[in-house]
């Protein structure tokens, strides 16, 4: 029989697909060239790769899941080991994807006219265009049903006005889905960045997500034309639906993240020497190696069974809450440990464990915070809301 695999202790690698296991060493031998040996420094500068758009689109992480307008078509597994392997690299790479593909043309392609899907997928698929969506505010982000930002109508067409904050892309979209007060409840809408009255301003000093573009976006007046609306969707259920795709991405990702901190740990722990000996040897540090081991390989156990019941059609929102909160909990305590067994090296950007650590704190916040996941877990199991 083959070694044990420390990253796959349960073998789950034998219960993917053939199609499935040769998506994850695509996308990982990508990143193995493309990003893995930059990343340190996107993170450092606070860039995000821009010249990686393309590329992704080539090879079919961009509305991954969409069987039409240029979508890979992929199921739910493949997606999440996509999501795995670009978190492996850094959050923001997960993150740009996720936007991209489960939020701004998951929304198009749920809620969006012809025309809209017609125009904006196949770019958006390619990479040729970008997107991003907008739903937090500076004062609403937990509760995104009290938003303040208004569309009114004006005669044929629509006057915006507000502001929306931490939007992932925003600096660099060429398109906004953006969600918006009317007088018949939220409604969405999809801005092209040219629109006079729309403009974005890139947030500045995130020691978290650096290598990533988090943007205000700001409509002052903002006029769009009556067919700028999602005709097809209706109040807050219509975002929050789009979130159940991204929040599902990120429950495979932070194990990728967690991934790259364990196996660096493992690493160090074996060659590192103290007191004549290496520090994998104390039985302090192999039970932090043991810890975080479990730790990864129950939350891939996890990440592989909700996959399956997506792609059977029978995931419900609650299920994508316990993912996210328990992986990305699991994923935070991995590189924290992580950083411990490096000692000094653990603060260096020399190695990834800091960064994804920090990184992991963004990942924790977006898509429902720990508290929100915590409480909708709460009302399933209780039949008590905790919110209203
Ligand atoms: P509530 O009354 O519970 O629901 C309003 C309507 O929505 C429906 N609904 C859902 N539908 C589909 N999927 C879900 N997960 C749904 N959750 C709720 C619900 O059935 C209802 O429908 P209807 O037809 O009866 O009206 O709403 P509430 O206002 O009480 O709020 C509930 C709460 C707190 C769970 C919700 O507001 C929430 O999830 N808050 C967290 C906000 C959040 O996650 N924001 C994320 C912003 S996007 C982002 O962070 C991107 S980062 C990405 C990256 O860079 O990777
Ligand atoms: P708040 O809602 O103010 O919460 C503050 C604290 O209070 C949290 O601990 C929270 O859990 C707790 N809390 C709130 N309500 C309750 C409650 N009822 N019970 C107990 N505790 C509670 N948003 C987008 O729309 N699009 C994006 O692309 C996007 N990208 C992001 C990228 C980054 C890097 C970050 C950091 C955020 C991004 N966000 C985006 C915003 C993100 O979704 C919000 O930050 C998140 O929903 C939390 O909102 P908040 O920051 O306003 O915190």
């Amino acid at each position: 029989s083959r070694p044990l695999d420390p990253s796959d202790l349960l073998d789950l690698r034998d219960l993917l697909s053939d199609e499935e296991r040769a998506v994850q060493q695509t996308v990982r031998r990508f990143l193995d060239e493309a990003a893995h040996p930059f990343v340190a420094e996107w993170f450092e500068t606070g860039r995000f790769p821009t010249h990686l758009i393309p590329r992704l689109g080539e090879l079919g992480l961009l509305g991954m899941r969409l069987t039409d307008y240029g979508g890979a078509g992929a199921n739910a597994v493949s997606y999440g080991l996509a999501c795995l392997e670009l978190e492996a690299a850094d959050s923001a790479l997960r993150s740009f994807v996720s936007v991209q593909g489960s939020l701004a043309m998951e929304a198009l392609w749920r809620y969006g006219s012809t025309e809209q899907k017609d125009h904006w997928l196949p770019r958006l698929a390619s990479g040729e265009a970008v997107g991003c969506f907008g739903l937090t505010e500076p004062d609403h982000g937990s509760d995104p049903s009290a938003m303040r930002t208004t569309a009114r109508r004006n005669g044929q067409g629509w006057v915006l006005n507000g502001t929306k904050m931490w939007i992932t892309n925003g600096g660099i979209a060429d398109v906004a889905v953006v969600w918006a007060r009317t007088d018949d409840g939220i409604k969405g809408f999809c801005v092209p960045r040219d629109t006079p009255g729309f403009t974005t301003r890139d947030l500045r000093g995130k020691l978290s997500l650096r290598a990533s573009v988090t943007s205000e976006l700001i409509f002052d007046q903002c006029r769009l034309p009556h067919d700028a609306e999602l005709p097809k969707a209706r109040g807050l259920r219509a975002p929050l639906s789009c979130l159940n795709e991204a929040r599902y991405g990120i429950i495979w990702g932070a194990l990728g993240a967690a991934r790259t901190c364990f196996e660096t740990a493992l690493r160090y722990a074996r060659e590192r020497e103290q007191f004549g000996k290496p520090i994998g040897a104390f039985q302090l540090t192999q039970e932090k190696l043991v810890d975080m081991a479990v730790e990864l390989n129950r939350g891939l156990l996890l990440a592989l069974h909700l996959g399956r019941l997506k792609d059977q059609g029978r995931l419900r929102p609650e299920q994508v809450s316990m993912g996210k909160l328990s992986n990305v909990r699991a994923a935070l305590h991995i590189a924290r440990t992580a950083r411990t067994i490096l000692g000094a090296n653990g603060i260096s950007s020399e190695y990834p464990v800091l960064r994804h650590a920090n990184n992991l704190e963004s990942v924790r916040t977006y898509e429902g915070t720990d508290e929100i996941h915590t409480l909708i877990l709460g009302e399933a199991i209780t039949g008590l809301s905790a919110f209203r």
